[in-house]
């Protein structure tokens, strides 16, 4: 398997190097590994997304290497302050970049820099909105260390309504302890009346025997009642090592879990509300989403839309 590809400059002299370096320093690349020995030293400069690209026709750029910035024209200013040689001034192309080509330093060859006028990543992406308005909540929250799980509670609650939740629209259950949750999330969501699930429970290591068994027990729970109900369920159960660590982490709102949880569940809820869920081009839809979309009109009714169910 191929794990990595490089582009080689190897400059002759020392100030080349440095030359070379510095300048794909301040093009705004990320310095990845280095070295310095005996015989060499080096520099690789990483990328997020890089790959061979083989054409015919016309309108490549020519260049020795091409990379893609979030603005060629910004790039391009960068370029012309530290005197660099520009090949080719910034100009459209016909496939809808900005893009300009430059001599590198130290004889390296021609770079060309180009960045599309809209961004086709953007194009397919997708985030729930903070916008609580009109959903339906199920909060579950154990009473074991009530003292740290009504303070989650509260911060969750608190989100709820800021994020425009009515209070009629949010159900409280309450279970004996956090390994009661997962039963009791599955079947609020299997009601089909809520968006989103928020578990609140807070374990700690000290109190608790086979703390690692119910931690594991009660996350994979909660894991499977959303994948398999397909209704959002947010994990706001502490797992800690001491009571300190849990009165930390529920705090008044930053750094209350609960408060955390409920903004995770909001976002997932209105992501599914407003039918959000990813597409393949053309429409259809995943083929693992849709075996999981069969599987569970099989098991459960599913929320859907910002009233999932009428009461
Ligand atoms: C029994 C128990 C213990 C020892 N520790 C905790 C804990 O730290 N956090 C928590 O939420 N619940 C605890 N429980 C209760 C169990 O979750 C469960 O409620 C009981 O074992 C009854 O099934």
């Amino acid at each position: 398997m191929i794990k990595s590809l490089h582009k080689l400059l190897v400059a002759k002299r020392e100030p080349d190097f440095r030359a070379l370096v510095e300048f794909f320093d301040a093009l705004g690349l990320t310095r990845g590994e280095s070295w310095e020995g005996r015989r060499s030293q080096g520099v690789k400069f990483d990328v997020r997304e890089a790959g061979v690209e083989i054409g015919i026709g016309e309108g490549f750029p020519d260049a020795d290497l091409v990379i893609e910035t979030d603005s060629a024209d910004i790039t391009y200013e960068i370029a012309k302050k530290r005197g660099v040689k520009i090949a080719a001034d910034i100009a459209d192309t016909d496939w809808g970049a900005r893009l300009f080509t430059l001599e590198m330093p130290a004889g390296a060859g021609r770079l060309a820099i180009f960045s599309y006028k809209r961004d086709w990543r953007a194009a397919n992406t997708r985030e729930g909105k903070l916008d609580a308005t009109g959903l339906h909540f199920a909060i579950v929250v154990g009473r074991f260390n009530a003292f740290i799980t009504e303070r989650l509670l509260a911060g969750a609650e608190d989100a709820l309504r800021r994020l425009g939740a009515e209070a009629k629209n949010i159900t409280v259950v309450r279970v004996p302890g956090s390994f009661e949750i997962p039963a009791a999330a599955r079947t609020l969501a299997e009601s089909g009346k809520y968006n989103a699930i928020l578990c609140l429970g807070c374990l700690i290591r000290g109190e608790t025997a086979h703390y690692e068994v119910i931690a594991n027990e009660v996350t994979r729970g909660i894991g499977q009642s959303a994948q398999e109900t397909g209704v959002p369920h947010a994990f706001g159960v502490l797992t800690c090592d001491t009571l300190e660590q849990a009165i930390d982490r529920a705090g008044l709102k930053a750094g209350n879990k609960g408060y955390e949880a409920a903004l995770a569940a909001v976002e997932m809820a209105e992501l599914q509300a407003a039918g959000s869920r990813l597409q393949a081009p053309g429409g259809a839809a995943h083929s693992e989403s849709k075996r999981h979309a069969s599987n569970r009109k099989a098991k459960t009714k599913k929320a859907s839309g910002r009233h999932p169910r009428r009461k």
